[in-house]
């Protein structure tokens, strides 16, 4: 029997970023909407699923019955790509490096450093905020050399390394220096308007 899907999440990126790939994979997938603001993801039924009380958290279901259960965005996103042969990641090996090479640049260059930046804001560390920010968008920005020859961010195909580096431009969007990146505005535009990327976007959009 052929799984459906479950996304668990929030709007937050780690949440969109899973719910785009499910989008672009083609899986069929529903939305379970949890409310981080109403304490849901701390409650029971979801601290069944997830006893670490996050999201986003993927279930695949047989039937009735869930057949496998699985958190954190990444693993998530890797294992949709895994379930959909050559649309999230390419099938030639060295292709497929160079998406993992671009994808966990964003990952932990840019993003990862993006929400430590976040955190000392919260924390009122208002010039080690301003020192993360600065450093996150002056890395997102050499991302424009990836694209100076090549369509997408890992080469000539869509890939995941492409889903990451979109949410993040979104997120910076108004602060990015666009002027000096004209290979970037092109594919920003590009990924934008894929629908799989819009429908993934609002995934979590409640009404
Ligand atoms: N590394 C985890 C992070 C998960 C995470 O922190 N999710 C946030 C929303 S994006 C969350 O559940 N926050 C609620 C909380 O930590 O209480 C992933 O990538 O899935």
């Amino acid at each position: 029997m052929e799984a459906t899907y479950e996304l668990f999440g929030a709007p937050p990126g780690n949440c969109i970023r899973a719910a785009i790939a499910l989008e672009e994979a083609g899986l069929p997938y529903t939305v379970r909407f949890v409310d981080l603001a109403a304490g849901e993801h701390k409650d029971a039924p979801h601290l069944a699923l997830n006893p670490a009380g996050k999201v986003p958290v993927l279930v695949a279901r047989e039937g009735n019955k869930p057949s496998f259960v699985i958190t954190q965005s990444n693993a998530i996103i890797f294992y949709v790509a895994e379930k959909s042969p050559g649309r999230l990641l390419p099938e030639e090996m060295r292709s497929r490096a160079v998406a993992y090479e671009r994808y966990f640049f964003f990952l932990t260059d840019v993003i990862a450093v993006g929400h430590a930046a976040f955190t000392l804001k919260r924390a009122g560390a208002k010039d080690g905020y301003a020192l993360l920010t600065e450093r996150m968008l002056a890395t997102l920005a050499t991302a424009e050399r990836y694209l100076e020859n090549q369509q997408y961010m890992a080469g000539d195909s869509f890939s995941i390394a492409d889903i990451a580096a979109f949410t993040i431009a979104g997120s910076v969007k108004t602060h990015l220096p666009w002027p000096t990146l004209p290979a970037m505005r092109r594919w920003y535009e590009q990924i934008a308007a894929r629908p799989a990327v819009a429908h993934g976007l609002q995934a979590f959009d409640v009404e």
